[in-house]
């Protein structure tokens, strides 16, 4: 699993408004709708987002702090969902205490393995890989205006290739798949396995791996999509030049589809 940098953070920063003028421009909406599209869950009223609250707790453990993760993580929330995101004075588990003493609605945290976000009203629970998949799934989708007329390959089979994989069988669209284990813990095979997937050209791109520069020109149809939730990146400026589109974020998909997953169904 890759780990984000604060030169990352920086980027995401300053790139913002961009990013949803970009993402508008290629699906006509706005990043929550997309987030709210990719998890099958109702709008949330301006109002209601306005009264809930969020507590980021930084998380120490393992590698330790990522500088600037955590306030990105809230900006994110506050920019995209206007909600009241704040970062706890305290980390780990006295941040997840404090959370719950300042009577949080919503608690968000990350270690090096698991990135989650829960509803502390209702017990929902998102996990960042599989709302990543489900969010990065639904931009290639709206892109095309819901009409896919070819397969999507998906590379990569982990959590992130999986929410990916649930999304479009959910929609009927035809998928292949790979991933160098050429297996995958989670429930994928119904789909085929392309492992001659570097063979042919392909309309349709999900990068969900973290190998960087690994899909090359030969592999995209001119004019074709790539939605790249992988990090680090994994496509040659051949291959970009050569798509149609390409669509890349670190974590304002990621977050923003969770946040959708946790924070629906009147529980808050
Ligand atoms: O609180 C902090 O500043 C850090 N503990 C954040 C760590 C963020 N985690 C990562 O970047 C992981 N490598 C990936 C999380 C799962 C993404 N699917």
């Amino acid at each position: 699993m890759t780990r984000l940098s604060t030169e990352n953070m920086n980027s995401i920063n300053q790139r913002l408004p961009l990013l949803e003028e970009a993402y508008r421009a290629v699906t006509g909406k706005s990043l929550l709708e997309i987030a709210h599209f990719a998890s099958g869950t109702e709008y949330l009223p301006l109002a209601v987002r306005q009264k809930t609250s969020v507590a980021v707790v930084p998380i120490t453990a393992g590698e330790g702090l990522i500088g600037d993760f955590s306030e990105t993580v809230a900006l994110i929330l506050r920019e995209f969902a206007d909600v009241q995101a704040y970062v706890t004075d305290t980390t780990d588990v006295a941040g997840l205490n404090e959370a719950i003493v300042r009577d949080a609605d919503l608690v968000f945290m990350a270690d090096d393995n698991v990135c989650l976000f829960r509803n502390l009203r209702t017990g929902a629970t998102s996990d960042n890989g599989f709302a990543t998949g489900r969010g990065f799934a639904a931009l290639l989708y709206l892109s095309a205006q819901q009409a896919l007329d070819s397969e999507v390959l998906i590379l990569g089979a982990g959590k992130v290739g999986s929410g990916a994989y649930h999304f479009f069988r959910d929609r009927h669209v035809p998928i292949r798949w790979y991933d160098l284990k050429e297996s995958t813990p989670f429930d994928m095979e119904s789909a085929l396995l392309a492992r001659d997937w570097q063979g042919q050209a392909w309309k349709y791109i999900i990068d969900a791996t973290t190998c960087p520069t690994f899909i090359d020109a030969p592999q995209v149809c001119a004019g074709g999509t790539i939605s790249a939730p992988g990090i680090p990146f994994g496509i040659t400026e051949a291959a970009v030049q050569k798509a149609g589109l390409v669509i890349h974020d670190e974590l304002e998909t990621g977050v923003m589809s969770m946040f959708c997953e946790v924070a629906h169904n009147g529980g808050l």
